[in-house]
């Protein structure tokens, strides 16, 4: 085979692009257990876009040796004080790690272990950030502007929202004196 083919997508200028990505955008609306402040929350525009996915997925959810790859985009904005973020998961399959690596903006990878043990890493354009297995992630949006970030995945890790969704992060990120703080609930 002497076959010299097109990429099947491109990232030029902040733009993914290419057959099959497909695009999710997660609004307040769907956000609701997971922001701590729920009064703040009721007087909110429910559909509020908190932030919006782009994703390759090249082979079947669920697929044993496969890779995804997706950019999340979290726009700027708190709930009362905590700052917009995502829904944080585990993966389905708990023992499959992760790699995220900051475009632009700034922010912070909240990580939790399986004792709900939690910590945050800074994130800045250019901070490559490892997820080991068997540890939650969710990130936020701690500055001014989208906070955008490319994720690489095994296509077989899979989502688990529901233990996040039930008990929470052990700690929440709050904008304190104009800084972020990882406080206890
Ligand atoms: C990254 C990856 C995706 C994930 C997305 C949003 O792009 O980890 O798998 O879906 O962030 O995070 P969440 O699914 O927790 O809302
Ligand atoms: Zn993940």
């Amino acid at each position: 085979m002497n076959k010299i083919l097109e990429p099947e997508i491109t990232f030029i200028n902040e733009q993914l692009k290419g057959k099959n990505i497909d695009k999710i955008d997660r609004r307040l609306k769907d956000l609701k257990d997971i922001f701590f402040d729920k009064d703040a929350l009721s007087n909110m525009d429910n559909d509020t876009i908190v932030y919006e996915v782009e994703s390759y997925l090249p082979v079947k959810q669920n697929t044993e040796g496969g890779l995804f790859y997706g950019i999340t985009y979290i726009h700027p904005g708190v709930v009362g004080n905590e700052y917009f973020m995502t829904k944080g998961h585990f993966h389905k399959i708990k023992n499959r790690g992760e790699f995220y690596s900051t475009l632009q903006g700034e922010g912070m990878l909240i990580l939790m272990d399986e004792e709900r043990n939690t910590w945050a890493e800074k994130m800045f354009p250019g901070s490559m950030h490892y997820i080991q297995a068997n540890i939650a992630h969710r990130t936020a949006n701690t500055g001014d502007t989208i906070l955008s970030f490319s994720a690489f995945w095994p296509s077989d890790a899979g989502h688990d929202y529901a233990t996040i969704s039930e008990h929470g992060f052990s700690k929440i990120l709050i904008k304190k004196d104009n800084k972020p703080v990882l406080a206890d609930r």
